[in-house]
């Protein structure tokens, strides 16, 4: 077992009703969450670095800006738990570090579909990159109608005791993506996951419409600024 088994540590603690004992454990799990989290704090700088380093000589040499929105998140302990629990998962953090891949998580939303695949190409060809899975939900959408590219790298990253691989999920989408998802997230949340099918239907419509509006606004911006030089992936066949 990790040396670092702090939640069935502190439940030990907490059932031997020693509040001493108890109050030290709660003190070191949430030191070495602190730590752990840390790891992915840190990852998630990296990615966010590249990506601002892509964005801005992207602007540079094209005067175009392909990125519209960056945002990102580490998973808090609560929600970690929370997914521990649905997945029935062993409380450790070496098992939590193998089976939870988007603890560190990057939302990417770009103008254009072809801007979604050239950032991911142009992310995941670099050379400390590194993809451990993709899932290609603009080539294929969610039966719900979701869409975007979602991809977990994993980045080295530097610590003072050697280096340590952190995996990202990086999830790369359009405006109309973006748009559609939060509002279907605000819905299947409203409706505690049990959405009525009249809006279930309409939601699916309406990823339709915002897939339509996608190549609508591509094709009006390749005629005023001609086509790109294709990336050298997508649509991502894995
Ligand atoms: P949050 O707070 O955004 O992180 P899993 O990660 O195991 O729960 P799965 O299917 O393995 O699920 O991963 P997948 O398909 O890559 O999706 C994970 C994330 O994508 C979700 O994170 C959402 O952010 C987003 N997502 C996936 N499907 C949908 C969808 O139908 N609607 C919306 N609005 N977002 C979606 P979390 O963990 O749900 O939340």
């Amino acid at each position: 077992m990790s040396a670092l088994a702090p939640f069935d540590e502190a439940d030990e603690a907490i059932q031997e009703g020693s509040a001493l004992s108890s109050a030290r454990q709660v003190r070191e799990l949430r030191r070495n969450m602190q730590r752990f989290l840390l790891q992915y704090e840190f990852g998630l700088r990296e990615i966010e670095t590249k990506l601002s380093i892509l964005r801005d000589e992207f602007h540079e040499l094209h005067d175009y800006n392909p990125i519209e929105h960056v945002s990102s998140r580490v998973k808090s302990p609560e929600s970690i738990v929370e997914k521990i629990e649905r997945r029935s998962l062993a409380r450790d953090l070496d098992t939590i570090r193998a089976s939870i891949t988007d603890i560190a998580g990057i939302r990417v939303t770009c103008s254009f579909v072809s801007d979604v695949y050239r950032l991911f190409d142009l992310l995941t060809r670099q050379d400390d990159v590194a993809i451990r899975t993709v899932k290609d939900y603009i080539a294929n959408p969610k039966p719900n109608g979701y869409q975007s590219l979602h991809a977990i790298v994993e980045i080295p990253v530097f610590l003072s005791s050697g280096p340590v691989m952190v995996p990202v999920e990086v999830q790369f989408r359009t405006i109309a993506m973006d748009f559609w998802a939060s509002l279907e997230h605000k819905i299947y949340y409203k409706y505690d996951k049990d959405v009525p099918s009249n809006l279930t239907a309409d939601l699916k419509e309406a990823a339709a419409a915002a897939a339509a509006l996608d190549d609508r606004m591509e094709r009006l911006h390749r005629q005023v600024h001609g086509s790109p030089s294709p990336p050298t992936t997508g649509p991502y066949d894995a």
